[in-house]
């Protein structure tokens, strides 16, 4: 299974990426105003490619529940300093950035970004057709509502059953606005506009969103469903072990990406999960 995103081509087969978590917001539910400096955010993109991170997705807008939209312009003030500093430091660096806005994604891929991560799958009309162009890799995440309203009803008949029917119905918008299959990836969405029952049920039912072939992202990391289920309500960052088992049960059940805050703690619980598969 390969997943093209413009001059980098990845063999999935046999290969899960982590993808290092960086928002560069003054919000953000883990990690709100760490790295909105940029030479802060800039520190911490070399820090999380050191510990083995495969690629670096990088908002400007935290989508945590309800969190309004961050006006495009803002969006890029944040961004361009990163990216900029990221192209000349690490050209080789695989970014993707985080955002619902085609302006936003189209100015990213102009500075070299080759994926987009969109977590409206495609709600901006432009935006199938800015990521075609570039022949950029691109991430349709499940979620209903946006991040202002998604909480405000999580019940669902089937949750898994819904999901992939609107990924699929997102895959086949993506290639009818011309992008190629070969550079999609698809992901539930977890904690947008899910009980933490239903992210559980996702997590647990991973199996049935890689049938569509594509590459599946599963990103749980840090989030609450994770608290309720350990019972500790500290802070996010004190949920780095069940972010871990999270991840490793991502990858048995298929998963080949994962996005999270913790990349060194997550290389190694991919490495004992992807040879746990193989020696089945
Ligand atoms: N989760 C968050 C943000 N973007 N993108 C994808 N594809 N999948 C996810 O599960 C996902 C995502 C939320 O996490 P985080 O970025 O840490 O927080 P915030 O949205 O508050 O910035």
């Amino acid at each position: 299974m390969i997943w093209r995103c413009r001059d980098v081509a990845y063999d999935l087969t046999d290969r899960v990426l982590v993808m290092g978590i960086l928002n560069v917001t003054p919000d953000s539910f883990s990690d709100g105003g760490r790295w909105l400096d940029p030479a802060a955010a800039i520190a911490r993109a070399h820090a999380l490619l050191g510990e083995g991170a495969d690629l670096l997705d990088v908002g400007a807008e935290s989508t945590r529940p309800g969190a309004a939209a961050v006006p495009a312009d803002e969006q890029w003030r944040r961004l361009a300093p990163v990216l900029d500093h990221l192209r000349a430091e690490r050209p080789d660096a695989v970014i993707s950035v985080d955002t619902r806005d085609a302006e936003v994604a189209e100015r990213a891929l102009d500075a070299g970004a080759r994926v987009v991560n969109d977590v409206s799958a495609l709600a901006d009309p432009r935006m199938a057709a800015v990521v075609a162009r570039a022949g950029a890799g691109l991430v349709l995440m499940h979620m209903r509502g946006t991040p202002e309203t998604m909480q405000h009803d999580t019940r669902y008949a089937d949750v898994v059953a819904e999901v992939v029917a609107h990924l699929g119905e997102r895959q086949a918008a993506a290639e009818a606005a011309g992008v190629d299959r070969a550079c999609l990836a698809l992901d539930p969405g977890i904690g947008f506009g899910k009980s933490a029952e239903g992210s559980l049920t996702l997590l647990a039912r991973i199996d049935e969103l890689t049938r569509a072939g594509l590459p599946v992202l599963v990103g749980a990391s840090r989030k609450s469903f994770l608290a309720r289920l350990t019972g500790h309500d500290g802070p996010p960052d004190a949920r780095v072990a069940a972010s871990l088992a999270a991840a490793t049960i991502a990858v048995l059940g298929g998963a080949t990406i994962l996005r999270v805050h913790d990349v060194a703690a997550t290389v190694d619980a991919v490495r004992v999960a992807r040879a746990t598969r193989s020696a089945r």
